[in-house]
Parts: C-alpha cells; structure tokens; sequence
C-alpha cells in the first residue's frame, strides 16, 4: 500500500494513513477507541463522538473485531494511550470486514484448544505468544545457517522424492512416481554423503524430511525440518564438535536477538545459553546410568534401544545437554561406521537436550567392501543403492555428519510442551490440512 505508515513508526505532529487489524473497540460512552493492530504493534485510534462526523464514528466503532482497515488521521501525543500517541481518524476504510463470529480469539482472552488453533492458524498467529515462537523459529535457522557458513559449509538442498529409504522401512511414506513406486525421502542422508565425497567437502542443508511414524506422540511429526551436516575428513568426534556449536549457536542468537519474543512468552528471566563442553558419555555408561535411576521396571542390557522413559531419566540425571556415544553397531545404520578396533561398537552418537533427542550421527562408513557387506548385514539389498555405493569407488574420503531435528530444537529452546507448537502446519496422524 503506498503511503502506509507501520503503527511503530506513527510520530506526533504528522498524518498518516496505518493499516491492519482491529484489535479491540471499546466505546465509553461520549469517547470511543478503536485499536488497530499491524505488524509493528499496535495504535489507539480515537473517536469523541460529538465532534465528529456521524458516519466516521458509525464506521469506526460498528466494525468488528479481526476486520482489516485503514485509517488516516493526525497522530498526538497522549501519554494515557498504550504507546504514548493516538490517531484521531479523518477517514476509516473497512478493507475487508470479519465474521462477527470467530472459531478463536486472537486477543488470547479466551483460551483454544491446540486442534482449534492449527485448524485456524492464521488466526492464531495474530496472537504474540505464537508470533514469537515463529519469529525466533526463524531467528534459530538463520543462526544455523550462519554458523555453518562460519565453518565454512556450503548449503544444498537434496531431491524429496526418492527410489530408496535409509532411516529403516517401515518409516516409509510410498508414492507413486510416474507408475513407478518411489517414497518420500526420509533424510538427506545418501546425498549429502555423496556431495561431501565430492570437492565440496563440507555441506549443510536445512529442509523437510518425511517419516511415516505410527505414533502420535508430542514429540514427533510425520513432516519434520531436518538440519543436516555432512563434512569430509571429519570424524565423529569432529561432528559432535559441529553440532555442540550448531546448538549453542541458536541459543545465542535467541538471547541477543529475541528479548521481547522472550518477554512475551514469560522466558526471558530464565532464559540460558548451554556453556558447551557438553559431556560424551558412552552408551554403555548411559544404560548403567539409566538402571541406576531405578526408573525403569525392566533394567536396560547391552543392545537396548534407549525408551522414552530412561532418556526422560537419564536426562533430569545429567541435567543439561550431553552425547551419548559407542552405541552398538547393530542398532545404528548401515552407513555408520564402526570403530576400527571393535567392530561390536559404532561411532554413532546422539546429542540429548536433555530429555529428549535432539541429533544423531557418526562417522560413515567410506570403505566400499564394509559398506556393501554393511547392506547385506542389515537385510538391505546393496543393488538398489548402486547410485550410492558406485561412488564409494572413486575416491570416498573418510566423513561424518549428523542430523538435528529443526523442531525438537525450537521446542527444546523454548520448552515448548508440544512439538506441533513449533511448526506452522503439522503433519501428524490426524491432519493432512492445512
Ligand atoms: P534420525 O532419524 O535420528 O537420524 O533423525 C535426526 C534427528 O531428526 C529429528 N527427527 C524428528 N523430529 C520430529 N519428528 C520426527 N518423526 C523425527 N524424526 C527425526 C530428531 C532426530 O534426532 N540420517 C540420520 C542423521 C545422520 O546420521 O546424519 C537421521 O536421519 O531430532
């Protein structure tokens, strides 16, 4: 709109014309307020209604709440106003007029359930406590990105649609492609591997991945946004060392830049930087820890996925971020590597934010003859990863990488209770749309 003038920049002694929602009317009888929210904020716009003329204040105060308008008038300094100055109108305009009934309410007053509010969710993005948590999800993946330029990563983004999973079968979300049968890609895993084998060396990608999860859960989503690393000549030691930087990153970029975002959702008091350093405690380590918390009805023996509960406990035990190392190799991907000295052992790790998973990764396995027999080991039939494993004899330098859930790293960030807060439009068991 030409001649707009953002709420915030609105200064006593000029006419503007603002634009936006309106937020609120309330009529006290001889004076009325209309409050008008863009943006920037928001701006009292005042009518006295015996001096006015009558088809201003019947527009102004007869439109309802959530309509869009502009309106165009003197700004004065008025220290009872909420930002110290007020519009009195000359003209109002109803752009677009909202249904006197609305499925929530944006000022917050009255509290929706979460279905509700992603049913509604541009609705529900008026309100400044979601706005803020989408504000600093962006504030987060800028910090990312730049990180990873500062360690010299280059960004890629990798084809969705694809012939072969690799984070385990029944995860699978099949499409058809063409009368052909492809999937979803369910990580960047094959092809940031392959992009490191190249000059390139170090690579990051942000963007969805797609697990086809049976389990609703709060802490995880049918489409995700995945945060990828992917470095050459890097061990898994090198990887941690990215991802810990990664993560502080974000938290660093959330304290210097977002303090009314914090402000707005009552964090800004508590809010702290993990110091780094995060402790490496082997697997092994971790089960014993986990069995000595006595949390779990069944001990945990060597081999044990980590449930739910013993990370839950593990990590109110260790009380802030930490890896955990060595698992077994048979419980990690094919493409992870095992150490050299104990092919029992992997180099695979998981970063725990601290009662959740926030990242796994590893060293790869960048031998051609361990890779292939890595495939037959697992079920995996090597010939339909021929596009991948082809490459492994041209020169595959040893490397590592890792993968950080975008969403489970807001959540974590800003102790969201559930993941779909974090997201714009989840993808769940229950919602396709929109
Ligand atoms: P993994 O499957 O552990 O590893 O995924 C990496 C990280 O992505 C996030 N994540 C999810 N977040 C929400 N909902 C989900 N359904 C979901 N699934 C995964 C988690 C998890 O830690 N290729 C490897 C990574 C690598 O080795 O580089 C991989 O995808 O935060």
């Amino acid at each position: 709109m030409q001649d707009r003038t953002y709420t915030a920049d609105a200064e006593p002694g000029e006419t503007v014309t603002v634009a936006g929602w309106v937020h609120e009317v309330r009529d006290l009888g001889g004076i009325a307020f209309l409050i008008l929210r863009d943006t920037t904020g928001r701006i009292q716009v005042k009518f006295e209604k015996d001096e006015m003329d009558d088809d201003l204040v019947e527009t102004g105060l007869g439109v309802t709440r959530e309509s869009v308008v502009s309106v165009t008038g003197a700004v004065d300094e008025e220290p009872r106003a909420p930002t110290g100055v007020e519009i009195v109108p000359d003209s109002v305009d109803v752009i677009s007029a909202a249904d006197p009934e609305l499925p929530l309410d944006p000022s917050g007053k009255v509290d929706a359930e979460l279905s509700t509010r992603l049913d509604n969710r541009t609705l529900d993005l008026r309100k400044s406590e979601v706005q803020a948590i989408f504000s600093i999800r962006a504030t987060i993946l800028e910090a990312a990105r730049e990180r990873f330029r500062e360690l010299r990563c280059t960004e890629i983004t990798t084809p969705k649609i694809v012939a072969t999973g690799t984070e385990g079968g029944t995860e699978l979300f099949p499409i058809t492609y063409f009368g052909q049968e492809a999937f979803m890609n369910q990580s960047p895993q094959l092809f940031k591997q392959l992009i490191a084998g190249s000059n390139v060396e170090r690579v990051f990608e942000i963007g969805p991945i797609f697990r086809a999860e049976e389990h609703n859960t709060p802490r995880h989503l049918n489409e995700a946004t995945s945060i990828d690393f992917e470095g050459a000549f890097c061990d898994h030691h090198d990887a941690m060392d990215v991802a810990e930087a990664v993560v502080t990153a974000a938290y660093e970029a959330v304290a210097e830049n977002c303090r009314d975002e914090l402000e707005t959702l009552d964090l800004a008091d508590d809010f702290e930087v993990p110091e780094g350093d995060f402790p490496r405690l082997s697997y092994e380590e971790a089960i014993e820890r986990i069995n000595a918390t006595g949390e779990l009805d069944d001990q945990l023996v060597w081999g044990d996925d980590l449930p739910t509960e013993g990370e839950k406990a593990l990590g109110d035990d260790v009380g802030g971020h930490y890896f955990i190392t060595d698992w077994p190799s048979e419980i990690k991907p094919f493409y992870i590597k095992d150490h050299d000295d104990d092919e029992q052992l992997s180099t695979g790790f998981d970063l725990m934010a601290p009662r959740m998973e926030l990242v796994s990764g590893g060293q790869r396995e960048h031998r051609y003859e361990h890779l292939v027999a890595g495939f037959e080991q697992q079920g995996l039939d090597p010939d339909q990863f021929e596009y991948y494993t082809k490459m492994f004899r041209y020169g595959m330098p040893p490397h590592a990488g890792f993968g950080l859930g975008g969403e489970r790293l807001v959540m974590t960030i800003l102790d969201l209770p559930n993941i779909r807060e974090a997201v714009l439009f989840p993808r769940d068991r229950q919602r396709l749309s929109p």
